[in-house]
């Protein structure tokens, strides 16, 4: 007795917990709301009561405890776990084989590739039966995860008979975790897989996070950081790493590590880890054996190698593929795969030299390997020359390489595109990158088809994603984020399906099917990319970004005159890399004829493109008829201005989406229609003093309400310039230095009566939380703490934050007052106000 009430209440427990964990973003697309209008409903009145999967492997078990728990969501139904198929209507999960045997008089299925599944309804031994069959147990799993999105978008499903197959074998994740549990480029909190150098020892997050996967399709994860620590091949680790995999397996996620090049030497002790050595070759050969001993479905290891201070090949004189083949030799026996990142340059590259460009780098160093490589290595590339820019073309490696196998890789993490406080939906960009079409050998040559090894015939090939998931409750640190991993997988699996199918799709079952939920939310989605290229980095200049650091505010000349080499060759007349082969760095000529052609003369580069192809006076005329600075001054003032209807646009959802997930989202759009200002400032007020030329339209460098703090009555408060100058109106800001007291920043309102909006633009620096407390008069009209984490530890472009006060009654001759209470190194720096009226009194 008292135990069932104990389990009573414990399943209680549980039902609430998952309530209240469910609008956190946790379940992401996997929500499975219950289905509520009768219409719908009816749709599956005839969905049978039975389950029986043929077979009870893990993935087969968790393909059926996944169906359950779906239709126990969006139907309240629990089906019936039968052992064996029973006589009735059922729904039966196992592979082609198995379901064979049992329904010898079913139609043979022919034509599925490995991971593929069929769905089929149909009438059998006088009963209806909802097949699920998968080419292997994967393929179920996959089966299962599409039957219910089926239902997450009422869909019917009663007269079903379709198959789908994967267009590639690798649809793979990295993660850039390191060991000490902090993650490379991650926005989202700590690892879940890594902790003090060890795996934490609960994996249930792991495990979870493995189930999101499979369910679009994603069947391996790399786990560490590609910038390796030894360690993870120490053999203490590896039992530890045995429990990644063991979390995953009943996914059909199968577990990758990244490796360092040199731990035959680290690790194993030897004097050398030189590819060609046989006793290295029998060190990773025997590493290899080891591990496949605790994981047998290993699925192989990610080297970075020769790149940004990591060791290779080099210290030996020996090549990329010798690297990569010792590896993929040692796997092979057990079916693993060796992936070799592609993004091999010199960081110290000499700036002054005009021919020098690291676009060249990744067809330069593996174009004359083409051949070389193991069948079952593959040559991981990203998918523009230089770094996940805003936009880049596509390298034209992937053209380079007709007997290698190739992988793309995509950045689901947004390293350069807003860290998930900006919302930038990439599957639009992605789409446009698998879509080109190289025109290799004068072929019909998409990126998408070279990737997945259809036009090389290729025995491997495809999609890796760079995710960088962290603790955080809703994976990426923000909800809307998730649609990119979403978009990666469902486009690793069918990079046909267009960038409307997949948002609405990930629309629906993240938020519902309330239309007006459906509309705004995939406007927002679909237009994001455009206003964060638009405000960020115009006519392919990538993101004008501080690279040196946080790659996260403006910094634009952080890319020149250094080794890095992103470097956008600005001055006062012109800007742009002339990559062209007549005069350039002859970048251009690695593309195939046709697309080297369009991008070599200035009359066919798209615009889009123009300033990282050639190097142009501001005053050149674009196809649209602008030149080349008002186009930059239209695209800033344009996006900005759309980001501030990101927020307008998603309050009118309000009270139709959960309140937990309504607020988190709209502060985050809040931030960006800020910062979005930030960034447009900061551009245009550089393009402004570089190039002399004013802005037609009288915008840039005139700031009609805006009040710079340097200008106001100062109590405590100094006058310090920012660097770059660029992040700060009037490149200044006023700080309070003294820690031990508070500061204030006073001036007069001279504006006419009426309801206002005060912006207040302060820095959020990471140091410490300060105190802002702002009065009209004598009265205190606002409070807050400065806590964001934001990636600075200075005012600069990556703290510079707004903070919008709106619904004031302001009256001229009203004294307005900032004080500031530093905290920890947090000086409470404030840049200006600006006084928008809304409405007249
Ligand atoms: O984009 C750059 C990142 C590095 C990253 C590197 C790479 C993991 O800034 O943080 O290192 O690329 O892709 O190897």
């Amino acid at each position: 007795m008292r135990r069932s009430c104990t389990t009573r209440i414990l399943l209680l427990v549980c039902a609430l917990a998952s309530i209240a964990r469910a609008e956190t973003g946790y379940d992401a697309w996997l929500r499975y709301e219950p289905i509520q209008a009768a219409s719908v409903r009816a749709l599956y009145d005839r969905l049978p009561a039975t389950i029986v999967a043929l077979d009870n492997s893990a993935v087969l078990s968790a393909a059926e405890t996944e169906m359950l728990r779906g239709i126990r969501g969006m139907l309240g139904r629990t089906l019936r776990v039968a052992a064996t198929v029973p006589s009735e209507d059922s729904i039966v999960l196992g592979t082609i084989a198995s379901i064979q045997r049992v329904f010898p008089k079913l139609a043979e299925r022919r034509g599925l590739t490995p991971d593929g599944f069929w769905l089929d309804s149909t009438a059998l031994d006088g009963h209806n039966v909802l097949i699920v069959a998968g080419l292997n147990d994967r393929g179920v799993l996959y089966g299962v995860f599409a039957l219910l999105r089926k239902l997450s978008l009422h869909e019917r499903i009663d007269e079903l008979d379709e198959t789908e197959s994967p267009i590639a074998p690798i649809r793979w994740v990295n993660e850039w975790d390191n060991l000490d549990g902090s993650i490379e480029r991650g926005y989202a909190g700590r690892s879940i897989f890594f902790e003090n150098n060890h795996v934490v020892p609960d994996l249930s997050r792991a495990g979870d996070y493995a189930r999101l996967l499979a369910s679009i399709g994603i069947d391996g994860c790399t786990v560490n950081n590609v910038n390796a620590n030894p360690r993870i091949l120490a053999a203490d680790f590896l039992p530890q790493l045995a429990r990644i995999a063991d979390a995953f397996r009943p996914w059909g996620v199968r577990l990758s590590i990244s490796v360092d090049f040199a731990s035959p030497k680290t690790v194993g002790g030897l004097d050398t880890f030189d590819p060609l050595n046989a006793r290295v070759a029998n060190w990773w050969r025997e590493k290899a054996d080891e591990i496949y001993r605790a994981i047998p479905d290993f699925g192989g290891f990610v080297l970075k190698a020769d790149s940004e201070g990591r060791v290779g090949p080099s210290v030996y004189g020996r090549t990329h593929a010798d690297a990569a083949d010792v590896l993929a030799q040692a796997l092979r026996p057990h079916g693993g795969i060796l992936i070799y990142r592609g993004f091999v340059y010199n960081h110290h590259m000499d700036w002054r030299d005009l021919k020098n460009d690291r676009a060249r780098a990744a067809y330069d160093n593996f174009h004359s390997l083409d051949g070389k490589f193991d069948e079952n290595a593959a040559v991981q590339i990203k998918y523009g020359p230089i770094d996940f820019q805003a936009r880049e073309p596509v390298s034209p490696l992937f053209g380079a390489l007709e007997h290698t196998n190739e992988t793309i890789e995509l950045q689901i993490t947004q390293e350069y595109t807003g860290q998930q406080r900006h919302l930038c939906y990439l599957v639009p960009m992605w789409k446009e990158v698998l879509d080109f079409n190289l025109r290799v050998n004068d072929g019909d040559t998409p990126v998408k088809d070279i990737v997945a090894g259809r036009t090389f015939h290729r025995p491997l090939g495809g999609f890796v994603g760079v995710a960088n998931v962290g603790r955080d409750p809703s994976w990426l640190g923000n909800e809307l984020a998730m649609a990119n991993l979403y978009g990666f997988g469902r486009l690793a699996w069918n990079p046909d399906l267009t960038a409307r199918q997949i948002t609405e799709e990930w629309t629906r079952s993240t938020f519902g099917n309330d239309a007006n939920v459906v509309d705004t939310v995939m406007n927002l989605q679909l237009e994001s990319w455009r206003a964060y290229e638009g405000y960020t980095g115009p006519l392919g200049l990538g993101t004008l970004t501080d690279i040196l650091h946080s790659h996260y505010g403006p910094g634009i000349e952080s890319a020149e005159r250094n080794g890095w080499g992103q470097w956008i060759r600005a001055d006062h007349e012109g800007i742009g890399m002339d990559r062209t082969v007549a005069t350039g760095t002859g970048y251009i000529g690695q593309y195939p004829p046709q697309v080297a052609a369009m991008y070599e003369s200035l009359a066919t580069c798209p615009d889009n493109l123009l300033l990282f192809m050639h190097h142009v006076p501001y005053t050149h005329l674009l196809h649209s008829g602008k030149t080349v600075i008002q186009y930059v001054y239209d695209s800033h003032y344009e996006a900005a201005e759309e980001a501030q209807q990101f927020p307008e646009w998603w309050k009118t959802l309000r009270g139709r989406v959960d309140d937990q997930r309504y607020r988190d989202i709209l502060a985050m759009l809040e931030y960006q229609a800020g910062h979005a200002i930030v960034w447009r400032d900061a551009i245009c007020s550089w393009f402004l003093r570089v190039s002399g030329i004013p802005d037609a339209k009288g915008r840039a460098g005139h700031f009609p309400n805006r009040i710079e703090a340097e200008s106001m009555q100062l109590n405590g408060y100094t006058v310090e310039n920012v660097t770059p100058w660029e992040d700060a109106s009037g490149g200044k800001a006023i700080e309070c230095r003294e820690p031990s007291k508070s500061c204030s920043a006073q001036f007069i309102f001279d504006g006419a009566p009426g309801w206002y909006d005060l912006d207040v633009q302060y820095f959020d620096v990471n140091t410490g939380a300060a105190e802002f407390k702002v009065y009209v008069g004598h009265q205190q009209v606002d409070y807050w703490t400065a806590d964001a984490q934001l990636p600075a530890t200075a005012p600069n472009g990556d703290s510079s934050t707004r903070r919008r006060i709106s619904g004031l009654a302001l009256r001229p001759k009203d004294e307005i007052r900032i004080e500031g209470i530093p905290n920890s190194g947090d000086t409470a720096a404030v840049d200006y106000v600006e006084t928008v009226l809304r409405k007249a009194q």
